[in-house]
């Protein structure tokens, strides 16, 4: 993947941040929003998932959990290397020079304890050069009522930060967030992919029936894939270099202090950059939704 600088007007050094989707549509809405909905799986990639949910018996333990937790490193294992390639057929069609990384099932029990809390997902790869993201599929049809996918448009764009293990939320808690962010309903087998530093989450389900996905962590092909972890006792995070077996094992709680052993360790990062409530405040006072919903009342009003 070519990297591109240029010098701004006071002479620094800037990077342009690579093209990521073959669309141009596709790129401006990423620019704009930090996601896209794409088309959806094929109905023979849809149909093996399902066969894996089915033989695995995927089970309501009324919360939203990740399979790496739910399930054993074997059957991690079975799950991730479903759904590598089906991602990386995504990957070919839909992005420039992306890669999997990371394949789980993300199952959505039912009732007062199924709300995904909003966060920004793990830093991945250096994002001052690269971007990654998640393919999220939702493997039924979703709406707020079964716990669809919100987000706060333009998120992606606020400042820099570490996110990964212990790492404590690096922005501001949002006030009755699922008012401020927009519903994503989506059609079985459609593809969200948004970019890992938006702010996201999902609602409480309020149907009687799980609401399964599929996720895949994917990453630009040339970049070198890190987790952090927070060290409480020196306040300081410690960054290491993080392949797919080691990023199946954080994901299961279990195995979190076996992998701080790996001696993979390239730097302790001392200060821990954070997003102001400013910020956030800003961008929700302008976020489309926002707008949209000031608009209608305008609308209604003359
Ligand atoms: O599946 C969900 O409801 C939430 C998934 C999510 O937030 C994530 O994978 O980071």
């Amino acid at each position: 993947m070519n990297q591109q600088a240029f010098r701004s007007k006071n002479n620094t050094l800037k990077c342009i941040q690579p093209r990521v989707f073959k669309n141009p549509e596709h790129q401006i809405q990423l620019e704009k929003k930090g996601y896209i909905i794409a088309q959806g799986l094929s109905a023979e990639n849809i149909a093996s998932i399902e066969k894996l949910i089915l033989q695995i018996k995927v089970k309501d333990n009324g919360y939203t959990s990740p399979s790496t937790i739910d399930f054993s490193a074997d059957v991690s294992k079975q799950i991730n290397d479903l759904l590598i390639p089906i991602a990386n057929e995504i990957c070919n069609e839909l992005m420039i020079d992306y890669t999997a990384v990371l394949g789980l099932l993300m199952t959505k029990g039912v009732g007062n304890n199924s709300e995904m809390y909003v966060h920004q997902d793990w830093t991945l790869v250096d994002e001052n050069i690269f971007s990654s993201f998640n393919i999220w599929i939702p493997l039924v049809d979703v709406c707020k009522d079964n716990g669809a996918m919100f987000i706060l448009e333009g998120s992606h764009k606020l400042s820099f930060t570490f996110r990964g293990s212990y790492i404590p939320n690096c922005f501001p808690a949002i006030d009755a967030p699922f008012n401020k962010l927009t519903c994503l309903a989506m059609k079985k087998g459609e593809l969200l992919i948004y970019d890992h530093r938006c702010i996201h989450g999902s609602p409480v389900n309020k149907t009687q029936n799980i609401r399964p996905s599929a996720v895949i962590a994917i990453a630009p092909i040339n970049s070198i894939k890190y987790h952090y972890f927070y060290k409480d006792d020196n306040k300081s995070i410690v960054e290491m270099v993080a392949d797919s077996n080691l990023l199946t094992q954080i994901t299961s709680q279990s195995e979190l202090i076996d992998c701080m052993n790996f001696n993979n360790t390239m730097r302790v990062i001392q200060e821990m950059p954070t997003i102001s409530e400013a910020e956030i405040l800003n961008l929700i006072e302008n976020s489309p939704k926002k707008q949209s919903v000031l608009s209608r009342i305008l609308a209604f009003l003359k």
